[in-house]
């Protein structure tokens, strides 16, 4: 099978309540806490509620309800943390690893939403 999904991983628990997360928000098929160690003054996750593993798995995979839905809620965290350049935020950076070579730690689908310093260049 191309995308095992492993339920004990860390983001699972999460979603089943069985650890707790500092959340910033929730819709109905997405959740969006503060990453743990975060690498800018904002840095929050934003993940599906259903079994995806990565990105590609999600947009392959996930229905059309799921998709908007967690688009939408990527557009709501940015919002709520005041990052929309159009908006007068100042930006932010969307990044998701994928597998090893993508150095992808947790795997269970998840947007990093970075924020509030200049992130650097990723591509030279
Ligand atoms: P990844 O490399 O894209 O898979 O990063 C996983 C992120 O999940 C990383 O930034 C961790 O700090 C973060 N995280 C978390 O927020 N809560 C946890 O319990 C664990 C990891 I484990």
């Amino acid at each position: 099978m191309a995308y095992a999904y492993d339920t004990n991983n860390i983001f699972a628990k999460i979603l089943r309540g069985e650890i707790p997360c500092n959340k910033l928000l929730e819709t109905e098929h997405s959740l969006a806490f503060h990453d743990i160690r975060p690498q800018a003054p904002h840095h929050v996750l934003v993940i599906p509620k259903g079994p995806y593993v990565t990105f590609d798995h999600f947009a392959l995979e996930a229905s059309d309800a799921e998709k908007a839905d967690f688009l939408t809620a990527i557009g709501k965290v940015c919002a709520a943390l005041g990052v929309q350049p159009g908006e007068g935020g100042a930006g932010y950076r969307a990044i998701s690893n994928a597998g090893n070579d993508g150095v992808q730690e947790v795997p269970h689908l998840h947007v990093h939403i970075l924020g509030g310093r200049v992130l650097g260049r990723m591509l030279e």
